[in-house]
């Protein structure tokens, strides 16, 4: 399991989008969400600390970026 940052839910679903509140390509991809009515577990990554990183999200997205969905 992924000890990578805070989680906050939004709705019931399936998906999972991994994020940062400050980077704009995350808010690009929220704001898709949010307009399609679509719900998902929001995962925050922090970059400022360096949690984009660190092997556990490397795993998720080897070129360590937010988002991922
Ligand atoms: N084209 C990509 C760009 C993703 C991207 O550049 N994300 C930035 C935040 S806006 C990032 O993760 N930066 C971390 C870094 O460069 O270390 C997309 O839109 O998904």
């Amino acid at each position: 399991m992924l000890a990578l940052s805070r989680r906050s839910h939004y709705g019931d679903s399936r998906m999972k989008l991994y994020s940062f509140p400050m980077a704009p390509s995350a808010r690009r991809a929220r704001m898709f969400l949010a307009e399609k009515g679509l719900t998902a577990e929001i995962v925050d990554i922090d970059l400022r600390s360096g949690r984009h990183l660190e092997p556990a999200y490397l795993a998720i997205n080897p070129q360590g970026l937010v988002p991922v969905l």
